[in-house]
């Protein structure tokens, strides 16, 4: 245990090979196609941004699907609740029990081909989270890094990138010259329920890919709450905890 944490700190990315057993995983994609399919035929009246995600960039916003699937199907939701509390716990136990899950910044991604595949970036500004520590658990439904796009991740950049000032525009992503002057990019290989854990000053970006494929990951996002939060989070290991999800106002999610 104190090995990943020491890696994570140290390189500021760590795979986790089978952090999820095959049944896990199994119940996993039937999950994630079960909420693709049903985003598909009926939409999602009455939750602005997941329907907003799943338009834009083929993405479902965690932090309302809890909801919709209680409305909308009792099995994909007891499902979700499930999948979360078993990364949660299994990441508590592996980087210690401040982590919270934070739905708010969390997605399931279905690339085709057709979206535009993410270029550089850190977390911590490109994807608005707003917090003083937070990582991404990113997980591929399928094998990547050969045939389909993985990740790639500059090992150690975080460190350099604390210090630097954050993007603030429309577009918060870097080019690759800049991505040279800090490191050297590395590919990460992945199976089913192996994860890539990175923090989120990490630059990385999806391994360029040309032509049509079909991927889907989830990113789960982990937060440690400072100030009043962590005073209130004693009562969750998710963060909002559920019973104040609805009180607390969220930011539009970014993609
Ligand atoms: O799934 C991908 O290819 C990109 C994911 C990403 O950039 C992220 O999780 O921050």
């Amino acid at each position: 245990m104190l090995a990943t944490r020491d890696a994570l700190e140290c390189d500021g990315a760590v795979v986790l090979r089978d952090f999820l057993s095959a049944d896990e995983i199994e119940k996993c994609r039937a999950l994630v196609k079960g909420v693709y399919d049903r985003l598909a035929a009926v939409g999602a009246r009455g939750h602005p941004g997941l329907e907003h995600n799943f338009r834009t960039w083929n993405g479902v916003w965690l932090a309302e699907v809890g909801s919709y699937l209680s409305a909308e199907s009792a099995a994909l939701s007891k499902s979700y609740a499930e999948l979360t509390e078993t990364i949660t716990r299994k990441l508590r136990r592996i980087a210690g029990s401040a982590w919270r899950y934070y739905p708010n910044r969390s997605y399931f991604r279905h690339y085709t081909g057709r979206e535009e595949l993410v270029p550089w970036h850190i977390d911590a500004d490109a994807a608005g989270i707003g917090r003083d520590e937070c990582i991404n658990i990113w997980m591929p439904l399928q094998t990547v890094g050969n045939g389909l796009p993985s990740l790639e991740v500059v090992y150690g950049s975080h460190v350099a990138m604390r210090k630097l000032p954050s993007l603030t525009g429309e577009r918060r992503y870097r080019d690759d010259s800049f991505v040279a002057s800090i490191g050297q990019p590395t590919v990460i290989k992945l199976d089913p329920g192996d994860v890539l854990i990175f923090d989120q000053h990490t630059l990385h970006r999806t391994q360029p890919h040309n032509g049509a494929f079909e991927r889907t990951s989830c990113e789960f996002r982990f937060i440690v709450p400072t100030g009043w939060r962590r005073v209130l989070s004693v009562i969750s290991p998710t963060w909002p905890p559920p019973a104040l999800a609805g009180m607390t106002k969220v930011a539009a999610p970014s993609a």
